[in-house]
């Protein structure tokens, strides 16, 4: 360190011993900065602790900006101090010394960086893999489950069992809906879940891509039309979340959002039963469950007779048009 400053002995014209006083300065606030990310600000910082992939993610960020701290005090204590001792003299029109290599220097630097660097690389891809911390979608096969869980029925779900909870998301110009396989299939605008227990989120879109971001419990998946994308969490607290669309996807992109709800596991099921009765005369006419959608395959007649109409041929109810009864 000594060869940072400005002579050649390491000392100031004061006697300071510049760089002892950095490194002692840059020891202690990097100390308290790090102290200071990782407890005081951590916990604030986004997507929040709400869901296990939310606080996956909150862990990661706490990290990454503990260990910047350092790198961030150290530059701003050497400008500070540049500032403040090595300023040139008033009509001091000389150039200073010339440096040539350091050793040492470069040598602290290149370590330095690379161990930084190598760090980040195996903890990024340990938070990826391990516990799923990206909260992201895996697309139709993924690799990764929350643990001990299986998906054994599509059509029932128990709380506290291995048995995921199932839940697919339905992208569309412009709004979200979801659909509950294991509750009589029913699809809903609301999207309710229950708190301690896995979710299997199935994403899918009806025509543009679209993208399923419940930013507060920390998962965003693609919803493509034709495809499956599955995303896991578990929601550690009750209360609401948001839900945004996180790819352009037209003229109301910006009003693509929603507002979730973690609920006990008891309100969620009767919240299920509910919406299963209060939704049954919809449901019926919607085609059977499947991890992609298809709205073409739902014929007109079953429509009109749902709504309590006769279907004159095809297409489908347009009920501002005068050929349609
Ligand atoms: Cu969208």
């Amino acid at each position: 360190m000594t060869s940072d400053s400005p002579t050649a002995a390491g000392t100031m014209p004061g006697g300071r011993r510049d760089g002892v006083w950095l490194l002692a300065l840059w020891i202690v606030l990097s100390i308290v900065g790090c102290l200071l990310v990782a407890l005081v600000w951590g916990p604030h910082m986004p997507p929040g602790a709400q869901s296990t992939s939310a606080a996956s993610q909150q862990f990661d960020y706490r990290v990454l900006a503990a260990m910047a701290t350092p790198v961030v005090v150290g530059i701003l204590l050497y400008l500070g101090w540049a500032l403040a001792f090595w300023r040139q003299k008033p009509g001091d029109e000389t150039d200073a010394a010339p440096i040539h290599g350091n050793i040492k220097i470069q040598t602290t630097w290149i370590v330095g960086t690379a161990a930084i660097v190598i760090f980040l690389a195996a903890f990024g891809t340990y938070e990826l893999i391990v516990p799923a911390g990206s909260g992201g979608g895996e697309g139709p096969q993924p690799i990764w489950k929350p643990a001990g869980t299986t998906t054994s029925s599509l059509t029932s779900w128990t709380p506290g069992t291995s048995n995921i909870l199932q839940v697919q998301v339905i992208g569309q110009q412009w709004a979200w809906t979801y659909r509950y396989p294991q509750f009589g299939g029913f699809e809903t605008t609301q999207l309710m879940l229950p708190v301690g227990e896995p979710v299997q989120f199935n994403v899918t879109s009806l025509d543009v891509i679209h993208s399923f971001w419940a930013y507060t419990l920390g998962v965003k998946a693609d919803a493509n039309p034709g495809l499956n994308d599955v995303a896991y969490t578990t929601p550690y607290h009750t209360g609401y979340f948001q839900v945004r669309c996180d790819e352009l996807c037209g003229i109301w992109h910006g009003s693509m959002y929603d507002t979730g709800d973690v609920v006990s596991v008891a309100n969620f099921l009767k919240w299920t039963q509910t919406t299963k009765v209060q939704l049954a005369a919809v449901t019926k006419i919607l085609p059977p469950y499947a991890l992609t959608y298809d709205p073409t395959s739902i014929p007109a007649g079953k429509i009109n007779q749902a709504l309590g109409l006769t279907s004159a041929g095809g297409g489908y109810y347009n009920p501002a048009d005068p050929e349609q009864p």
